[in-house]
């Protein structure tokens, strides 16, 4: 057939002609070829589409892009559950760099790289054979098969090295949020042809703060997405809400629990499994993969990419990072790169956020500066310079700057604290004691949103979704559920870097309830070069820690009514420059409805089942002087605020 297609035009003509569909006697002949072929002779690469064999006989569909010039070229992989299909096909072109746009695919690295492109199903989604499980554990006490995404990695790159006569056979692995989490798998008992690895925005633990939940609190706008990824093989089944206002569907399906069952979740294992395991027992433990990688070691030369406004998986790779750090021989293979993306922002244009302005496309940087040569280095030519060891974007300043690793989580050294104040004050020294407490009511009948509403959710129309986290906080700095504490204006750059850590006390009139802690930048009142930045609060760190897990992640407690307890926690990872004229604000509120789900404020076995009746308002009295946050910034002079206006 395919010499038929390179034969002259009108003897072509003639041939295609007779492979048109014959009419059946007495019929009508059908438009369609039994399978069409494309005429591609043109095209700058070739595509094989092909079913490769797993150990255990599991065939995996797989697209195979080759530079039609392609001679010792190297490979570079991607597993994913969301269809390779779809992840070549956003244009029709003959032009490898057309098709290959969007998630994952960075053209300006890969198809101008000169990259033999190879992208996979996971078992058991779209083209693939086999089952499916969400983000499927590796073999050991959760999955007693002798099969793992580990082994399908393995399987994988031995075929390629063996049926790709134009490669090197030396292979990358790539991929961003599930398809980090592929590409972290890939590095247990690593085929020895993998000589890299880059998980962009892995999803690594769901429970501590990537997709499902944050330190226990339920990401309930996650359940459209489990729905869709977990009902049928090729995402089929949409969500349905019946209300455009996704905080009407959760706030009149009561509990998590409920609104998955009024849906018919329960024919989902994953539901189910979230259902059972609402705390960090060895269902999530044996499954967060920092913690897995830190016993396996690391073996494979790796870059991890963190975005600091990741809206969906803010936790994995610095968890990662922090992990493999710890032991020397895995930091010699450890690199890091953090920019002021979203999830997945650094595979695209990425000169803004929302609001907010890098003045540089900072995503080309990523590709070009760093990613481009890294990759080069260890699949083409080792004497291409490696970048530095950890390539950060500092936010506020707007500047990249490179380190040798990041300040240790925990702030036992360097840090500076942000005490809260009487009158929502914040400075850098701590009040007197006796400053007294600030109060405010919880009400889970009428929750602060994370949004405001209509809460339009991810993939609906209009949706804010991919820039939430930099939205301004104004509004809800209104709210008199939400506390607020705000410095005097700065007189000088402040900046932090690391993950901040929240020392909250509190008491509450209920028993159990939540703490949303977020770290602000207040621009000045007027911004004349971007006007609606005037007054602008942009969140540059914050979560949730479910109250209940105060002392223990795995084994929760009742909250003793109207006794002040600690609240500790870290927030997420931020790199920023306080500017001079700006002001540090703390906002403390106990919801962020509907991307969390209500706490019900007393205290149920588990929160996924609680009655209507069990959600009730609380007082929240937040103790002054035994609350503060600490940031990685050496302790200015007092005289770095100016003096307030009487
Ligand atoms: N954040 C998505 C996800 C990752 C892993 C598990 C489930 C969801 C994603 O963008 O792939």
């Amino acid at each position: 057939m395919k010499k038929i297609l390179l034969l002259s035009g009108c003897f072509a003509a003639f041939s295609m002609a007779a492979l048109a569909q014959e009419a059946p006697p007495g019929g009508i002949a059908p438009d369609m070829p039994d399978k069409f072929q494309v005429v591609d002779s043109s095209f700058d690469y070739v595509r094989k589409d092909v079913m490769i064999p797993m150990r255990d006989g599991t065939k995996l569909y797989t697209v195979i892009l080759i530079p039609r010039a392609a001679h010792d070229a190297p490979i570079l992989l991607t597993r994913t559950p969301y269809s390779a299909d779809h992840m070549v096909s956003y244009a029709y072109s003959g032009h490898m760099g057309s098709i290959m746009q969007g998630y994952d695919n960075m053209p300006d690295v890969i198809a101008d790289g000169g990259y033999i492109r190879v992208i996979q199903d996971v078992r058991g989604k779209h083209g693939s054979e086999g089952s499916y499980v969400m983000a499927r554990p590796l073999h050991g006490p959760l999955n007693g098969a002798p099969v793992d995404y580990a082994t399908d990695t393995w399987d994988t790159i031995e075929w390629l090295i063996h049926n790709l006569p134009q490669s090197n056979r030396k292979v990358g692995i790539i991929g961003i949020s599930y398809d980090g989490y592929t590409a972290l798998t890939a590095l247990f008992h690593p085929h020895p042809a993998l000589k890299v690895s880059v998980p962009m925005n892995p999803m690594v633990d769901g429970w501590m703060g990537d997709d499902w939940f944050h330190n226990g609190a339920f990401r309930e706008e996650t359940l459209p997405y489990i729905y869709t990824q977990d009902a049928t093989r090729k995402s089929m089944q949409k969500w349905w809400a019946s209300e455009y206002d996704a905080y009407d569907v959760y706030l009149k399906g009561v509990s998590a629990g409920m609104v998955g069952k009024s849906r018919g979740m329960e024919q989902i294992g994953f539901f189910n499994q979230i259902l059972a395991h609402p705390s960090y027992d060895s269902y999530w433990q044996d499954q967060a993969m920092d913690k897995l990688l830190q016993k396996e070691g690391l073996k494979v030369p790796t870059m991890l990419v963190h975005s600091l406004w990741d809206q969906e998986d803010i936790y994995g790779a610095i968890a990662t990072y922090y992990a493999l750090q710890k032991t020397p021989s895995a930091a010699s293979n450890l690199y890091l790169t953090m920019g002021p993306w979203n999830h997945g922002g650094e595979a695209k244009e990425a000169g803004t956020l929302g609001d907010i302005d890098f003045h540089a496309d900072t995503g080309l940087y990523f590709r070009k500066k760093v990613l481009e040569p890294f990759l080069a280095h260890y699949l083409k030519d080792p004497s291409i310079p490696l970048p530095a060891r950890v390539t950060a974007f500092r936010t506020g300043e707007n500047v990249w700057e490179s380190s040798n690793a990041l300040p240790s989580p925990d702030c036992a050294t360097g840090c500076t604290s942000l005490h809260f104040q009487p009158e929502h004050g914040l400075a850098f020294t701590a009040p007197a004691a006796g400053a007294g407490t600030q109060q405010y009511v919880s009400d889970p009948a009428h929750p602060v949103t994370y949004i405001p509403r209509p809460v339009l959710t991810k993939g609906v129309p209009g949706s804010p979704w991919a820039k939430w986290l930099t939205m301004d906080q104004r509004n809800f700095s209104a709210r008199p559920d939400v506390l607020t504490m705000t410095s005097g204006v700065l007189t000088q750059p402040f900046t932090i870097k690391g993950q901040p850590v929240v020392h909250l006390t509190a008491s509450t009139t209920g028993t159990d309830g939540d703490f949303v802690v977020k770290l602000i930048d207040v621009y000045p009142d007027e911004v004349p070069e971007q006007r609606e930045m005037g007054g602008y609060q942009l969140m540059v760190s914050a979560d949730i820690l479910r109250g209940r897990y105060r002392k223990s992640f795995e084994h929760p407690e009742p909250i003793p009514a109207n006794t002040p307890q600690l609240y500790k926690f870290n927030l997420p990872v931020a790199d920023h420059t306080f500017l001079p004229g700006h002001r540090i604000m703390i906002q403390v509120q106990s919801s962020w409805f509907p991307l969390y789900d209500r706490n019900p404020q007393t205290y149920v076995d588990n929160i996924f089942l609680a009655p209507a009746s069990a959600y009730k308002p609380a007082q929240i009295s937040v103790d002054v002087a035994s609350s503060w946050i600490d940031v990685h910034a050496p302790t200015p002079a007092a005289s770095i605020f100016a003096p307030q206006k009487p």
